[in-house]
């Protein structure tokens, strides 16, 4: 059986580096012969899309479950494709991915808290289960100082600094759980130099971007979390 392509998502916070790293990646296994191509989460182009980046851009308001519903149907509008480019033996980079989602929308506060959240982390997990499970996840870790010296924040909804410490406390619980289901996740230190980034990522991705020889998995199958699955349903 020919091997399948890998799929690699780069996940951050605003400002840390993501699209830069997502297009260098993309270059180097071009360079490389390795046939690859970038997606990139939300895809604003499609009508679900739209109405993520009016919300985004503060044009329209929806109901927080609602937007993040939104969010991960557009992800799942691109599920079949993208098993179908991995099957290929297409390798996929994806900017942004389901992890962003969780983190996003599960930071989320109580008008007038600090703290208190406003939705629950399983209900925001649930809807992207069953998406294909990326084989590698690159969190580029940021810190407020770095990102804000780059040029600061934007205009869009999220790009606030007591939003993005929010969200990357639940980016580390994400990324513990990910690794307790068996899925690889490396946070890479997005303070350094575009290029020291770049020399990281590679090293995480160099040998994957061979090939892979197993099937692709599911999103939060936690199977393997679950010592006795009979016991379920007794
Ligand atoms: P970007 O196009 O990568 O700059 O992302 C746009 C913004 O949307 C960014 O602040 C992160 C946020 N975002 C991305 N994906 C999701 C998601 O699935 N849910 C929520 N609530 N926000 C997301």
């Amino acid at each position: 059986m020919p091997k399948r392509g890998a799929f690699i998502v780069i996940e951050g916070l605003d400002r840390s580096g993501k699209s830069t790293q997502a297009a260098a990646l993309l270059r180097r296994l071009q360079d490389a012969q390795v046939s690859a191509k970038l997606i990139k989460f939300p895809d604003r182009t499609t009508p679900i899309g739209k109405m993520i980046d009016a919300y985004l851009r503060s044009e329209s308001e929806l109901d927080d479950r609602a937007i993040h519903l939104l969010f991960s149907a557009n992800r799942w509008e691109l599920a079949s494709s993208i098993e179908a480019t991995l099957r290929s033996g297409e390798t996929i980079i994806c900017d942004r991915y389901a992890f962003s989602g969780l983190a996003f929308s599960a930071s989320k506060v109580r008008p007038g808290s600090q703290s208190y959240p406003l939705l629950d982390y399983d209900w925001c997990r649930t809807p992207d289960a069953g998406l294909p499970a990326p084989d590698l996840t690159l969190f580029l870790d940021v810190s407020t100082d770095a990102a804000k010296a780059r040029g600061g924040y934007g205009e869009e909804r999220y790009e606030r600094e007591d939003v993005q410490r929010r969200v990357r406390d639940v980016f580390v619980r994400i990324g513990d759980q990910v690794e307790a289901g068996g899925g690889r996740w490396e946070v890479v230190d997005a303070d350094e130099s575009e290029e020291a980034v770049r020399d990281v990522i590679w090293d995480a991705a160099k040998d994957l971007v061979k090939g892979v020889d197993a099937p692709i998995e599911k999103l939060w199958d936690d199977k393997r979390e679950v010592g006795n699955v009979e016991a379920l349903y007794m």
